[in-house]
């Protein structure tokens, strides 16, 4: 459309799949905003999206897969990490980015994920947590926080819940940061950051969902949420992770937790291999076919 000669575009339009448009998000709902994050990162990182492949589990934000014109695979629910692993041990030049809920990545599939960071698996993994299981009708999950009312806990929840950076951290991740869904710019820098690590990096983004957690705790709409992020967040790079945990209202411990370098899944089974094989190792060669 062209408004007095002005042709107004959309930065991250063309990192969109616009023929599965509309896409299910409800309004004021934190996903496409990370989305938005997301393409910004692409851009800024400069990244080659050939070599670019998202992996998603089942969920809300299982969709993302779906919509990024990127070769994309949807899997089941809590399998987006092994997934991704083979995807990135059998072609190492992909970017392997995993986008996916906190209980698909959590609950279900939380035990691939902490394999994945004790082994150091290069993949990039974002993880969209708006603290329930959404697309499901908003059940308590490992992340849902003390006292928050749930479909299956009406009168208050009482399981104690992880706190995901200290928990990735303690598994092996070498790059751990969290942002909000307020902090758009923050959190494309460090999606731009990941891309540059070498290892089991994490994201975690803190994200409304008024449907059916802000809704049901008399938290407002999408736009309180932002205000309650904005009201509520300290930003505390290098934070201690078992510092971090989060409460129903309490302070929100935002930043970059942990950087730092360690031999990367591919390259100790390298090592391994050249040392036991010798000459007769010859690694495979990465395959050159698109996904
Ligand atoms: C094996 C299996 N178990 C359960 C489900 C049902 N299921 C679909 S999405 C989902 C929860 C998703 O929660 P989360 O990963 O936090 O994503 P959100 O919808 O909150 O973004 C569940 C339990 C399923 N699809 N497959
Ligand atoms: S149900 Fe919640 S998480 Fe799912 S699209 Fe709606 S607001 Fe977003
Ligand atoms: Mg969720």
């Amino acid at each position: 459309m062209t408004t007095i000669g002005i042709t107004p575009t959309n930065p991250v339009e063309p990192f969109l799949r616009t023929d599965r448009m509309p896409h299910i998000w409800c309004p004021g709902c934190g996903i496409g905003t990370s989305v938005n994050s997301f393409a910004r990162a692409l851009t800024e990182a400069n990244m080659d999206l050939k070599n670019v492949a998202i992996v998603s589990g089942i969920g809300c934000t299982g969709r993302v897969a779906g919509y990024m014109k990127l070769d994309s695979f949807h899997t089941t629910h809590g399998r987006a990490i092994p997934f991704a692993t083979g995807l990135k041990l059998a072609n190492p030049k992909l970017n392997v980015v995993v986008y996916s809920g906190d209980g698909d990545l959590f609950a279900i599939g939380g035990n691939h994920l902490i394999h994945a960071a004790r082994r150091n698996v290069d993949i990039k993994v974002v993880c969209v947590n708006n603290l329930i299981y959404a697309m499901t009708g908003g059940q308590t999950a490992p992340t849902t926080p003390g006292d928050v009312v749930t479909s299956t806990n009406p009168y208050g929840t009482y399981d104690p819940s992880f706190n995901l950076p200290y928990l990735v951290e303690a598994a092996g991740a070498v790059y751990v940061a969290r942002w909000t869904a307020f902090h758009v710019r923050q959190l494309a820098r460090a999606m731009e950051e990941m891309f540059t690590k070498k290892g089991f990096s994490f994201i975690e983004v803190l994200s409304p969902c008024p449907t059916l957690y802000q809704r049901r705790n008399k938290m407002g709409d999408g736009l309180d949420t932002m205000k309650f992020y904005k009201e509520k967040s300290r930003i505390k790079n290098g934070a201690p992770t078992n510092e971090v945990a989060l409460s129903k209202s309490g302070e929100i411990i935002v930043g970059k937790f942990v950087d730092r370098e360690r031999a990367d899944y591919r390259d100790l089974m390298h090592d391994q291999l050249e040392e036991v094989l010798g000459d007769q190792y010859v690694e495979a060669e990465a395959c050159e076919c698109s996904i």
